[in-house]
């Protein structure tokens, strides 16, 4: 029985049911009412008639007796009168009475010296009756009875009517609500219901995953919600799985997110990955509306996560959401993604001390621009020192304890934040693989020569099986700076490093982007595009035909404030561009707690302001500036629709919003201005390559993206994607554990012989 139908009969019911129950307790009321007022009318009746019987009763005047009763016979329902003696022998009677007592006088008539007037309902010769009987008195003697009956049958036909219309008003009731009910069912849950049918039939027969059209709020809500989970996980794995396909058949070497899975499990085996960084990939915070998370912007979580996802592993970070004790366990574990589980945070609390000490100030003021060199003077302080080695301790103890009894597990150490971790880590458990990547630049040694510990970030470093870093350069910079500082043997030809008879390997592994196969779908025609950017300037209040687009936490390594001078010279050099060219600038505000930061956002904000009082007009200004953080989904579109994607880093490790844009391009359209100092500018040659500091390329570079014939674009974009497509993320995690997973954790003996002798020596 379809659902409408049984949910109907059932609401029929039920109404009805406690309709009757309600209409049953009303008429019974009534009946009562009724015949309460009768029985009163009937003995006040009964008694007055009784005192005005007495004289004649007392004389014996029975003709003048019948003739009182007679008289009676007239009143509104009343059906008789009857006069009786002391022995209950009528002397009076009505004549309609006399048939209708046929010899049979009802029980109440009967003597029996009752002093008050009395009634009762009885049946009288087939009709229903009141019958109320009062004593004649004289003085204090009883001389007789007087009798009244009322027709009581227009209770029945009172009651009767109550029913019919109690009746009536049930089943127009039950029609009203079966016909409610249906329409709810039929357009609050039908029309929902075929909705997502349809839409999960052309999910399941069409090639290209169909734009969602599901019910979005109420009741649907989380419903909605969860099958368009399940419907991105088909796509995926559909795609993953046609993608395989494809790959077989042209015995091409793709790394995908499946294939990287399959692989870890495969290299790995029982190992367990523990992945190691400051940053973590998920916060909580209390918002108005309850607890909500985000993805903090930074390069590494974007790089990092699609390997957990695939492995399944444990990522250790700090905690930094003000929410984040009351979204994990004791141990401070929680599984994530929030809204789709794949793999274990386990977060670390540090004190206000610590933080200050290791991340804002050894991390961020020494390390940070001690690596890039962007004329920022590093700053180095015994007491952040000490707070650096501390914290390096707090989490090595946290990976001990993640790792306690598994059997060869592998970490993975992020960044400048851990250099002293691999040491610690190797000396608790040799048969740990250790690697750390590096994801900043590593400058050369004269420059790196100025950190006050630069011996022990060494040692620290090298305790590690396997160091990474984005290019081949950073690779050397780092080799010559081990050679310089420390006592060690470089073994150029194989890219490592032998010390104390432990080995650490080198390599370069660039870093990069997912770039998945829904981010390979078809491209929206150019019009569609057109109206989609303009409505994404419209948003800010600006007409303007032509967007161009940079995304970056703002950081003096970014060259933010240069890329902002060679768009000033743009719109000098080239006029005619005022009016038709917009740059948004996504700006996500970072490490504010340090002062030179807390600077930079405000000559950020106050160049950008300078350029736009220059040029703007009511309709149109230069540059949008957003400095806030923006959501991945936020910044697609943008990505999506830029005619050019500007990265003007003055150092950067690799950078992987340049990445991100040409990942993004599916359609093949745009063009990608790119720093010489970024790491991405050693993959992307097909970048307009730049130097930040010369505000006259910038602005040339700029005016040639517009002006790129799109044959010209397209070739470059294609050959950028051929670029990230091949060279993804997967990749670079699948390098980076299967160098791992080469590496002995201990010398061969002939190595130990050979570092003997050049210590020695
Ligand atoms: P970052 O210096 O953080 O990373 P980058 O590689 O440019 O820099 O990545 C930034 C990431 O944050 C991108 O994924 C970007 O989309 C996101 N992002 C930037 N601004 C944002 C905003 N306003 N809102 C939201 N998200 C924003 C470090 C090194 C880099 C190296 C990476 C990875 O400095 O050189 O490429 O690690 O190794």
């Amino acid at each position: 029985m379809r659902l409408a139908l049984r949910l109907n009969l059932l609401l029929i019911a039920g109404v009805a049911a406690v309709a009757m129950g309600f209409a049953y307790y009303q008429v019974r009321s009534e009946r009562r009412g009724l015949e309460r007022d009768l029985q009163r009318q009937a003995l006040d009746l009964a008694e007055s008639q009784a005192k005005a019987v007495e004289p004649l009763l007392a004389a014996h005047s029975y003709k003048s007796l019948q003739a009182f009763v007679d008289r009676s016979a007239g009143r509104e329902r009343l059906a008789g009168m009857m006069v009786s003696d002391t022995a209950g022998q009528p002397v009076a009677i009505t004549s309609d009475l006399v048939a209708r007592l046929n010899g049979k006088p009802p029980a109440i008539l009967q003597v029996d010296g009752a002093e008050e007037a009395r009634g009762e309902f009885i049946q009288l010769g087939g009709v229903r009756m009141h019958a109320a009987i009062a004593p004649v008195r004289a003085g204090e003697t009883t001389i007789g009875t007087l009798a009244v009956f009322h027709d009581a049958a227009y209770i029945d036909t009172r009651v009767g009517d109550a029913w019919r219309r109690t009746l009536a008003s049930v089943a127009f009731q039950t029609l009203l609500i079966a016909a409610v009910t249906l329409l709810t069912v039929r357009w609050g849950l039908g029309k929902p219901m075929q909705q997502m049918a349809r839409w999960m039939r052309d999910l399941r027969t069409s090639s290209e995953a169909p734009a969602p059209e599901l019910p979005g709020s109420g009741e649907f809500e989380s419903f909605t919600r969860e099958v368009s989970h399940l419907a991105t996980s088909f796509t995926a794995a559909r795609a993953a799985a046609e993608e395989e396909a494809r790959l077989r058949e042209s015995a091409e070497s793709q790394w995908t997110k499946d294939r990287l899975r399959i692989f870890v499990q495969g290299r790995l085996g029982d190992s367990r990955l523990v992945v190691v960084s400051n940053r973590e990939p998920y916060e909580h915070f209390h918002r108005a509306s309850g607890i909500e998370w985000s993805v903090p912007a930074s390069g590494l979580v974007t790089a990092q996560e699609p390997i957990l996802r695939a492995c399944a592993g444990t990522w250790i970070a700090q905690a930094t959401g003000d929410a984040d004790r009351e979204t994990s366990d004791e141990r401070g574990c929680l599984r994530v993604p929030p809204d789709h589980p794949q793999y274990t945070l386990r977060r670390v609390w540090l004190t206000e001390e610590e933080v200050k000490g290791f991340y804002l100030g050894f991390a961020n003021e020494g390390l940070w621009p001690l690596c890039h060199i962007a004329h920022t003077r590093p700053t180095f302080r015994a007491e952040d020192w000490k707070q650096y080695e501390a914290v390096n301790r707090k989490f090595a103890a946290a990976v001990l304890r993640e790792i306690r009894g598994e059997q060869d597990p592998v970490v993975l150490v992020q960044d400048y934040h851990f250099a002293l971790m691999p040491k610690l880590i190797k000396k608790a458990r040799p048969d740990a693989r250790v690697a750390i990547f590096w994801h900043i630049p590593w400058p050369n040694p004269e420059a790196f020569g100025i950190c006050p510990w630069q011996r022990e970030l060494l040692e620290g470093l090298l305790g590690a099986d396997l160091v990474g870093f984005h290019i081949q350069a950073h690779c050397n910079n780092f080799l010559e700076t081990v050679d310089r500082v420390l006592e060690s043997r470089i073994e150029w030809d194989r890219n490592a490093v032998m010390r104390h008879g432990h080995l650490t390997a080198v390599r370069r592994f660039p870093i990069s982007v997912a770039m998945d196969p829904e981010q390979n779908g078809s491209s929206a025609s150019s019009e569609l595009q057109y109206l989609e950017r303009a409505e994404l300037l419209a948003k800010h209040g600006v007409r303007a035909a032509f967007m161009g687009i940079g995304v970056d936490r703002v950081d003096y390594t970014k060259g933010i404030l240069e890329r902002f001078r060679g768009l000033e010279r743009f719109f000098e050099k080239y006029p005619a561009y005022r009016g038709e060219f917009t740059f948004v600038q996504i700006g996500a505000p970072s490490r504010s707690e340090i002062r030179r930061y807390h600077d930079f956002m405000l000559e950020v904000e106050q160049e950008a302001e300078r350029i736009n009082a220059r040029f703007q007009t009511s309709e149109w200004k230069p540059i949008i500036l957003l400095t806030r953080h923006h959501t991945r989904e936020e910044i697609l579109p943008y990505y999506r629709t830029a005619d050019l994607c500007m990265v003007t880093s003055l150092h950067d490790g690799m950078n992987l919003v340049a990445k991100e844009y040409v990942a993004t391009r599916s359609d093949g359209h745009g063009v990608l201005i790119l720093s010489r100092f970024t790491g991405a500018s050693h993959e992307l040659v097909d970048a307009l390559v730049v130097n930040p500091y010369d505000t006259e390329e910038v602005a040339t570079a700029i005016h040639r993206a517009l002006e790129m014939p799109p044959e010209k674009s397209r070739l470059r974009m294609s050959r950028m994607r051929a670029v990230v497509k091949e060279h993804n993320i997967y990749r670079w995690a699948g390098n980076l554990i299967a160098e791992l997973c080469e590496i002995r954790t201990s010398a061969t003996p002939a190595e130990q012989d050979a570092a003997d002798t050049v210590l020695k020596s």
